[in-house]
């Protein structure tokens, strides 16, 4: 068994605990690879939910949901992130891809999406980086070699994408509330270059929003490894609460951990990983000949706010943050009680 952990996972405004009791669809392939233990116990589950689900953000009533099954649940409060599995098709797959290649290109282009150049090799990253390459609204120039596309809510692969319905189960689970889009962002390490992300988590006060969100889905493109860049986790850094006011994480925070604790999260194209937002993660460069892409989603209580007033709409939003909509993040999933 995973050990299940007793810190709560709330960070914000209250979170739900309760699981809602969904009913499971017909399974398809998985590649679960997470706490080996309770893999094959949960191996059905998984199965049912990673059946390329249509987005359907406000289900009918009586629609059939997937269920976030307690073995993962259990492995993502005791360790800060939880497998979910290869959740994409190949056909999937490679329309997310020519998608984004067609956005970095300027052949699909959506009014208010940002982007930030990779500026390759091992410069950048961190608070001091001195060649981080600035976020534009528009196109610096038309190239595969863009670090980050923010604001995928707005192209409608990536928005069918973060509303699946296992998202919404997932999401749910935690908020009892309605469920917007914190940010939803492509990171790209080009081959042979990338950027270093130093060690940090995706909250902080740093953001200027009033709620800290807890849940990111992280959806791998490419096959990451070791050598292409992938991300490192600090297992269980998550429940020790919000460790950097900033955003990185200094020497001293990541001295409070042993080296065992830190692993190389490599996964395979297609596979999702949920991730605890205080859960301590960085990445390097990619050594390899091809991209290694993946999309991020933070998922937010819609009742969140800035602190200081919502950010003047004339360039990007800070931290890749979605625009709101009549003063919300986008809303991506109803209230269980708001859908009886
Ligand atoms: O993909 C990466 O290398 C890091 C992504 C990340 O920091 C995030 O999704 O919050």
């Amino acid at each position: 068994m995973c050990p299940r952990s007793d810190v709560p996972m709330s960070s914000g405004r209250g979170l739900a605990g309760s699981a809602a009791a969904f009913e499971l669809g017909p399974g398809a392939e998985h590649t679960n690879t997470g706490c080996s233990a309770d893999v094959s116990a949960t191996a059905n589950v998984l199965a049912a939910l990673q059946r390329g689900q249509k987005g359907a953000a406000m289900e009918k009533p009586g629609a059939i949901h997937p269920q976030f099954p307690p073995p993962l649940q259990a492995q993502f409060e005791a360790e800060g992130y939880a497998r979910l599995g290869r959740l994409l098709s190949d056909a999937q797959l490679r329309a997310m891809r020519e998608r984004l290649d067609a956005l970095m290109l300027g052949e699909v282009t959506h009014e208010g999406m940002s982007f930030q150049l990779d500026l390759g090799g091992e410069r950048g990253g961190g608070d001091d980086a001195p060649a981080s390459a600035p976020t534009t609204v528009g196109l610096t120039r038309p190239s595969l070699s863009y670090r980050r596309v923010n604001d995928l809510e707005l192209d409608p692969l990536f928005r069918e994408w973060a509303e699946r319905p296992l998202f919404g189960a997932i999401t749910r689970h935690y908020y009892d509330q309605d469920v917007a889009i914190f940010r939803a962002f492509m990171m790209n390490k080009p081959q042979s270059a990338g950027t270093p992300l130093g060690w940090h988590q995706d909250v902080g006060e740093g953001w200027g929003i009033d709620t800290l969100p807890t849940l990111t889905t992280w959806l791998s493109l490419d096959e990451a490894t070791t050598a292409s860049g992938a991300m490192q986790i600090v297992r269980g850094s998550h429940r020790r609460g919000v460790l950097n006011a900033g955003h990185f994480a200094d020497e001293a925070t990541m001295a409070q951990f042993p080296p065992e604790a830190t692993i190389d999260l490599e996964v395979q194209p297609g596979e999702c990983v949920l991730l605890h937002n205080l859960l301590l993660h960085r990445s390097g460069v990619n050594r390899t000949g091809a991209p290694r892409r993946a999309i991020s989603v933070a998922y937010i209580d819609a009742r969140s706010q800035y602190l200081d007033g919502e950010p003047a709409l004339a360039g990007p939003r800070p931290h890749g943050a979605s625009e709101m909509v009549d003063g919300r993040f986008p809303v991506l999933f109803r209230a269980r009680s708001a859908r009886l």
